[in-house]
């Protein structure tokens, strides 16, 4: 394979353990084919300079070369805020109602795909592996395609993809698809998602299958797959070793000695469904008297994208339910909810995950949900906690061995929170070393690597039809 070039929205520097799993993975690959990362620098800038071309900053992190551009107020409020945050995630996510399809969106989400395709072309090599993240850049290859070029492109979408009726919502789905069809290879999260996206080109596009992951559409051939994403189940172990892991596994035991202790670690997102957690959590206690007292749920929701409306709605809801619960249920000595809106070192979530009981990794809707794959790889084999996962997220195509729940449904929900506490050690084994098999099978380096060798496979080939005008 030739040099390894990764384009996201936001990139990170491999060295930094912060990084998180991912990072590392591609790290490692772009450490090995001295490769190059691409993205916005997350700094804003009033207006482009005269001239209209942002300026590249370029850093070498060891063999790895970071570029990264700033973007003005004006592409931000369009491309980030309105197009990527305000319409593609909630409508990816199934929430139309949530979706805010202002005209203005998505020529500003075409405008900054056009000016990463201007400003990543001159750095590219000809044996260059390109490889594109996310729903912020989905018509990346196309405008890169336009631009001549030739080298082989994939794409992975983190998020979920709905079936063709939800995404033909979207004013000028056809525009974003067809930029999706001008991609090598195309990766989903789960096998649902791969399913979506073939029924909406066969329905929609006319595409013809040409057998496997093989389809012909828009004159291109395309390969697309399922990938689920893994975490670094070795890295996460070793972080629940070391010394900071270890003082919270510590601490969280001592002060939780006498309770059993629930763990929810998310960010702050309605796809999330923290409030129907909390319900759940609500019903547990009204239902399960035996629970007052002796349960105690710890909910970590870091801040995320608040300049969005949908966030701040849920933020107040969230509170709201924190406060009545412990307001009805609490006692002098006893919280029942311990909620925290903000973002906990990376280093200190294996020790909270290790000494909790039961994890809820409830979303109503999520791509994969790696917080639940990081839960099973913190545990103590021997005296394993119990993943309580929604039916709806990702991860629940592999984890089978969890406690799947419809997170929609409050009562069905605390009945399979309070079956996970009650689990008998022998059972909490079994399912553990299940769960534990399987995410190290499909761990981040397999996905890497199978995502790219699959890549590697695809047909050079001619361009494709001109690229769709908006
Ligand atoms: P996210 O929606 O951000 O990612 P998720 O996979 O749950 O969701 O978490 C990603 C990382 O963030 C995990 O390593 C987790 O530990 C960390 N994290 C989450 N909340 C945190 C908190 N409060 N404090 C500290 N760390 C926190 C998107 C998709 C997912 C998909 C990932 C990766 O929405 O479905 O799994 O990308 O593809």
């Amino acid at each position: 394979m030739g040099r390894l070039v990764v384009v996201s929205n936001r990139i990170a520097d491999p060295r930094k353990t912060a990084a998180g799993g991912l990072a590392v993975a591609l790290g490692e690959v772009l450490n090995n084919s001295g490769g190059l990362w691409f993205g916005w620098s997350g700094k804003l800038v009033d207006e482009a300079p005269p001239g209209g071309e942002m300026p590249v900053h370029v850093q070498q992190a060891g063999p790895v070369k970071l570029a990264t551009i700033d973007l003005t107020k004006e592409d931000y409020q369009a491309y980030y805020v309105g197009y990527a945050n305000g319409v593609l995630w909630p409508v990816l996510h199934y929430r139309l109602d949530l979706a805010d399809f202002d005209a203005g969106y998505i020529e500003g989400y075409r405008r900054v795909n056009q000016l990463f395709a201007r400003t990543l072309l001159p750095m590219l090599q000809p044996d260059d592996v390109i490889w594109v993240h996310d729903y912020h850049l989905i018509p990346l290859a196309a405008e890169l395609r336009a631009l001549g070029c030739q080298q082989r492109i994939g794409f992975f979408l983190h998020i979920p993809l709905p079936p063709p009726l939800i995404l033909a919502a979207i004013p000028g789905h056809d525009w974003l698809m067809k930029g999706l069809c001008s991609y090598d290879l195309v990766g989903f999260q789960s096998h649902a998602d791969h399913e979506h996206f073939c029924h909406y080109i066969e329905s929609e596009a006319h595409a013809q299958h040409l057998g496997d992951d093989r389809w012909r559409v828009f004159n291109r051939t395309l390969h697309a797959g399922a990938f689920p994403i893994g975490i670094d189940v070795q890295e996460f172990q070793a972080l629940a070793e070391a010394p900071e892991g270890r003082e919270m596994y510590e601490r969280m035991r001592r002060e939780y000695s006498r309770r059993k202790l629930l763990v929810g670690v998310d960010r702050l997102d309605y796809s999330k469904g923290l409030p129907q957690r909390m319900r759940a959590f609500r019903e547990l206690l009204a239902r399960y008297p035996e629970t007052r007292n002796s349960a105690t749920l710890i909910q970590i929701a870091s801040p995320s994208r608040e300049d969005v409306s949908a966030y701040t709605d849920i933020l107040h809801e969230l509170e709201s339910l924190c406060g009545s619960i412990n307001g009805n249920y609490g006692e002098l000595d006893w919280m029942p909810v311990r909620y925290m809106h903000r973002t906990v070192a990376r280093s200190r979530l294996p020790g909270l995950y290790r000494a909790s009981r039961v994890a809820l990794v409830t979303p109503l809707r999520d791509g994969m949900n790696l917080v639940a794959k990081e839960f099973i790889a913190a545990q103590d084999p021997a005296d394993p906690g119990v993943l309580v996962l929604s039916r709806f997220a990702g991860a629940a195509e592999q984890l089978k061995e969890a406690l799947l729940v419809n997170p929609y449904d409050a009562e069905s929900t605390a009945a399979a929170i309070h079956l996970a506490l009650q689990m008998p050690l022998e059972e909490r084994q079994q399912r553990h070393q299940a769960l534990l098999t399987t995410i190290k099978k499909s761990d981040v380096h397999w996905w890497c690597d199978s995502f790219l060798h699959q890549l590697a496979q695809t047909e050079a080939q001619e361009t494709g039809t001109p690229w769709l005008r908006l």
